[in-house]
């Protein structure tokens, strides 16, 4: 096992990458901006190294310096983390190149997922079930993206291949609106990608967000079940739940089989998720993560397995410990996120938080660190804190969220816990299954302005 792991990231997930390196008995070394010189992980860390001023590009982002960190503290792997470098191809390779190991699969996996349409393509060939569509790059004759429009059927999705997560994508509704579309979209894409590369999809209208978790050493792989991640508002998640409401055993194993099957055919190392929609019973991929994600906890929750320390092991060239048979999914686990920011016009409100006490009890999870007197600086994402429940079925689960949420207290800044209070009290939510377009309609239909 390594001896020391530099966490080339910061706030809830660096001082939990660190959590998991210190019960492996591994020496951490922290960098950070001058805006973060006062997170608990930077003082709990073995070294600690500024790498730079508060702006992400000039900090975090700067692959120099970090790779100079990393050769000054003699620490011998990268933690990326999420966000940031976490799925940068070329940095992976210059963590390499420089003689580190990089926490993560090999640069050319994360490249070849980092393409969404090269990504489709692995995912068809591995027998992955994906949405209806071009089945490449679309190529710049109209009538062509015509005949292939209406080969799949309106509306269609254009989506650019260097986008993802909701950035450069386009409904088309009309086979009239289709040219304009792809000729924006692709210099959207080139603006903001490098990469003026566009494909379609079938436009799913009401599908629901389910990924599936792997663990994998290259060799071999496990999926720790799925989780639903539909609860969001323009793209950020809000809550997220494991096993999503409804899917049955022998769907999971399926979906599960075929993502395992597809890490094996790309040697895929480290921890993953494939991300699908879900639609009147059938499953489309459409994205898959090379990263640990934010919502990791509630796999954690109902299967046991520590993903932090498994990346490492995987990371420091241990095979994959855990069979398929040994991974038991137990009970039901949500996670509220928690972002300092209003509950109403969700903008950004960073400051100092004057007084923070974390939720307690059975069941109860808090990924965090805040602590009273902490200042939630305004220059990265809003994520303060989150709160996960277990319990042995999802009423549990959600009861002790609710009970949670109205434990917390986080004063000096706004947060969202109004708004998550909010949406655990709605039957429908109660019920389960609601899809990506809920939480918007719910605060158009609700919060008319
Ligand atoms: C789609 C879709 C409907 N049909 N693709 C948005 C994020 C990116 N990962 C893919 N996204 C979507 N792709 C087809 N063919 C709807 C979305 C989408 C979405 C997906 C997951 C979670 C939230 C979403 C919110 C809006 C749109």
């Amino acid at each position: 096992m390594f001896e020391k792991v530099l966490i080339a990231n910061r706030g809830e997930i660096a001082l939990r990458i660190q959590r998991a390196c210190h019960e492996l008995g591994i020496k951490t070394v922290a960098v950070y901006s001058t805006a973060d010189k006062d997170l608990r992980h930077v003082h709990l860390a073995h070294e600690k190294i500024c790498i730079g001023p508060p702006r992400p590009a000039e900090s975090y982002l700067n692959v120099p310096t970090i790779i100079s960190a990393a050769e000054v503290s003699e620490a011998q792997a990268i933690h990326p983390g999420y966000g940031f470098l976490s799925e940068n191809a070329d940095f992976a390779e210059r963590v390499e190149s420089s003689g580190f190991v990089f926490i993560g699969p090999t640069p050319d996996v994360i490249r070849t997922m980092g393409d969404k349409v090269a990504a489709i393509r692995a995912m068809r060939e591995a027998d992955v079930p994906t949405v209806p569509g071009s089945n490449g790059v679309l190529g710049d004759d109209p009538e062509e993206c015509l005949r292939v429009a209406r080969r799949i059927g309106f509306p269609v999705i254009v989506k650019a291949a260097g986008g993802g997560g909701g950035r450069g994508m386009r409904v088309v509704q009309t086979e009239a609106a289709l040219h304009h579309a792809i000729v924006l979209t692709r210099s959207e894409a080139q603006a903001a990608f490098g990469n003026p590369d566009v494909y379609l999809e079938k436009f799913l209208e009401t599908p629901r967000h389910i990924e599936i978790q792997v663990l994998a050493d290259g060799r071999n792989a496990v999926y720790l079940g799925e989780r639903d991640c539909s609860m969001q508002r323009r793209h950020q998640k809000i809550i997220e739940e494991a096993p999503a409401p409804g899917l049955s055993e022998r769907e999971r194993r399926s979906l599960g089989e075929r993502c395992v099957e597809a890490c094996r055919r790309l040697k895929y190392r480290g921890a993953g998720t494939f991300e699908f929609l879900y639609e009147n019973g059938e499953f489309y991929f459409i994205e898959m993560n090379t990263r640990v994600q934010v919502e990791h906890p509630i796999t954690e929750m109902i299967t046991g397995v520590d993903i932090i320390q498994e990346m490492l092991r995987i990371a420091a060239g241990e095979p994959l410990r855990l069979r398929q048979r040994d991974i038991v999914l137990r009970g039901h686990a949500v996670e509220c996120r928690v972002n300092a920011e209003d509950p109403r016009t969700f903008a950004p409100s960073p400051g100092l938080v004057t007084q923070w006490t974390a939720p307690g009890g059975p069941g109860v999870r808090v990924d965090s660190h805040l602590y009273s007197g902490y200042r939630v600086p305004p220059y990265y994402d809003s994520l303060v804190a989150k709160i996960v429940t277990h319990g042995t079925d999802r009423t549990t689960a959600l009861a002790r969220m609710r009970v949670a949420l109205r434990e917390t207290t986080v004063e000096g800044i706004r947060t969202n816990i109004p708004l998550h209070l909010d949406l655990l009290a709605d039957p429908r939510v109660e019920r389960g299954g609601t899809d990506i377009h809920f939480l918007e309609k719910k605060l158009a239909d609700e919060l008319p302005r």
